[in-house]
Parts: C-alpha cells; sequence; structure tokens
C-alpha cells in the first residue's frame, strides 16, 4: 500500500509538472535591430519584468538583429500572428496606418518634455487605437530619438546643401516625400544600410546619434549635421487578436511591462545622447551642430499642402497634434 501510494503521489507530481510546463506562453517579440540599440534595451527590460511578474508562466523570446528581416517585413509577420509582438520604428507603419505618420511631421516636436506629454497623454492613446484597423494593438511609444542628417559628400550647413543627395529613408511614405521636398534623391530601403553606404549606392542617410555609434556610420559617412528633422517613436505593438484572446490578467501585466520598459528605454536614449555625439566627434565626423534650421523648416513644413495629409483622418490627426505642440 504504502508502495502504491508513493507510486501515486509521484504520477501526480509529474501531471503537475506537466501542467505547470503547459501553462508556459511563449512570447515571440521582434526587432530590427542588434544589442545595444534603443528597440532592443526596450525588448530587454520588457523581457525581464513579464518574466518575473508572470513567474515564469510568460516567456519573451526575442528575435532580434534583421533575424526576421525589415521592419516591414516584422509587422507583416505580427499581422499574421507568427510573431506577437514587436518594437519598431514609427516611420514604417504608415504604410499600414496612413494617420500614424503625423508623429513623424517635421520640426513638429520641440522637446523631450513635450513629446512625453503628448504621446502619454490622450492624442497618443487615439493614435495606438488607429492601428487597430490593420490588426494591430499599439501598446505604448519608444523612442528611437530625434533623427539628424549624415552624408559623404559635403557639409550640410542649409537646406540647399542636401540637393540632389541620394539619400536612404526609411520605408515611409512621410519620410520619402520629406527628403524629396528638401530636394534630396530618397530611395527607401529596410534596415541596415553599412554595406549601401560603404559601397556608395547612396551618399546619406538620416538616423538618431544612438544609431549612428552603434551602427559605426562615422566608418563610412564624413559629415553629421543636427538638424532634428524629425523626432522618431517606436510603436510598441502586438497582434490585436491575439491579444485579445489572453486572460485580462496576462494583458494587464504585458501591457503595464511595455509601458515600464518604454519609459526606461527612453530615459535611456536621453541620458546617452550628448555622449554618443562625443564619441562621434572623437571617431573623426565633422559636426554640424548649428545648421540653418530654418531653410529646412521652410521647405519641410510644404508637406501639409501633399495629397497625403490630405486623407482625412491623418488631416484631422495632424491639426489635433500641430496645436498639442504648439
Ligand atoms: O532603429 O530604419 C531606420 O532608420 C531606423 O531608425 C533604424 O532601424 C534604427
Amino acid at each position: 500500500m504504502k508502495k502504491f501510494l508513493t507510486i501515486l503521489s509521484l504520477l501526480t507530481f509529474i501531471l503537475l509538472v506537466n501542467q505547470v510546463c503547459y501553462s508556459k506562453t511563449i512570447i515571440k517579440l521582434g526587432v530590427v535591430t542588434k544589442p545595444g540599440s534603443a528597440q532592443n534595451v526596450c525588448a530587454e527590460r520588457f523581457k525581464d519584468l513579464v518574466e518575473s511578474k508572470s513567474g515564469g508562466n510568460l516567456i519573451i523570446k526575442i528575435y532580434h538583429s534583421a533575424s526576421l528581416g525589415t521592419e516591414t517585413d516584422i509587422l507583416q509577420q505580427i499581422q499574421m500572428n507568427s510573431v506577437q509582438m514587436g518594437i519598431i520604428t514609427l516611420g514604417p507603419f504608415d504604410v499600414f496606418v496612413p494617420s500614424v505618420k503625423v508623429v513623424g511631421f517635421p520640426f513638429m516636436f520641440k522637446s523631450f518634455e513635450q513629446v512625453d506629454r503628448v504621446l502619454d497623454g490622450p492624442l497618443g492613446k487615439e493614435l495606438l487605437k488607429d492601428l487597430e484597423v490593420a490588426g494591430f494593438k499599439g501598446i505604448s511609444f519608444s523612442e528611437n530619438g530625434f533623427r539628424h542628417l549624415t552624408n559623404n559628400v559635403r557639409p550640410v550647413h542649409t537646406v540647399e546643401d542636401v540637393k540632389g543627395l541620394k539619400i536612404r529613408v526609411m520605408e515611409s511614405e512621410l519620410h520619402k516625400e520629406l527628403w524629396r521636398i528638401l530636394g534630396a534623391n530618397p530611395t527607401p530601403m529596410g534596415w541596415p544600410i553599412y554595406t549601401e553606404l560603404q559601397q556608395g549606392t547612396i551618399d546619406a542617410q538620416e538616423n538618431p546619434l544612438w544609431v549612428i555609434w552603434t551602427y559605426k556610420m562615422y566608418e563610412v559617412q564624413k559629415y553629421l549635421t543636427l538638424t532634428g528633422h524629425v523626432y522618431s517613436a517606436h510603436i510598441d505593438v502586438a497582434n490585436l487578436n491575439w491579444f485579445n484572446s489572453l486572460p485580462k490578467s496576462e494583458q494587464k501585466l504585458l501591457q503595464q511591462s511595455m509601458i515600464e520598459a518604454a519609459h526606461y528605454e527612453r530615459q535611456w536614449n536621453r541620458t546617452n545622447e550628448a555622449g554618443f555625439l562625443a564619441k562621434l566627434k572623437k571617431a573623426g565626423m565633422i559636426v554640424d551642430e548649428h545648421p540653418d534650421i530654418a531653410s529646412f523648416k521652410a521647405k519641410a513644413l510644404k508637406l501639409k499642402d501633399l495629397p497625403m495629409f490630405q486623407e482625412k483622418r491623418t488631416k484631422e490627426l495632424l491639426e489635433k497634434f500641430l496645436e498639442a505642440t504648439k
């Protein structure tokens, strides 16, 4: 009898362990960038928070370094639910959901304080809601940062100097039109782009300082101009149907953890910006810290008249964002 009981309790134990294992949910999360990048800082923080708060029942598996393709590719995989979540630069979203491009409207945000106030407020929420038509659950905004121009042809001080530069832009409607209107010759491409810069198929690119440092752009780009032309957010998303199918408690846990990770990562970017600039100078980049922004603005603001900003929802949302960032 004793033996029988021991075997019985052993079986029960095995069954229990099995159940615990089966109730583990593995969540695939995609970022295009490599470790040390802003998206990865956010993703790793999110993973730590979720796994510790869920007692290991939710497992976040991070796919990074373009292992899933470009950011556009990752967004498509999230739509198909072969990947459940992503931390993706806002730029490429505008092909899926036109109205999101308003966040990247040039020279709109004046400071990080303003960014936080607007994106963490009702307007940010409204915009995240717009993503649902494309099957995305918009959870929060983390950040890439303010974007700056680099090139290998000449120092750029005024917008006239941009003329004819072959510039790589994100796979984004807004970014392509912006650089066309500024006088450059834009080519949309996914990330990364080091080889194209090295081989000279493109002369220029634009990105926040951490990117220019982390991806060693200083090896293949001589000139840096602190244009700060676009505030580049990431949108932290999930597949909408998958997210809604989770128990409410898990939805809440994922949501709160992502918001916390996003805030942590925004601070990371802001704290390190000055350090990245110093390193880029040390690495030999020729930096124009005070370009003629007015000349850039004068052309960039004409974007507003283009057809893409006449679309009803986009137009309405842009008005609200412009008002909130005056
Ligand atoms: O996040 O494609 C881009 O220019 C992005 O800013 C880049 O992936 C870094």
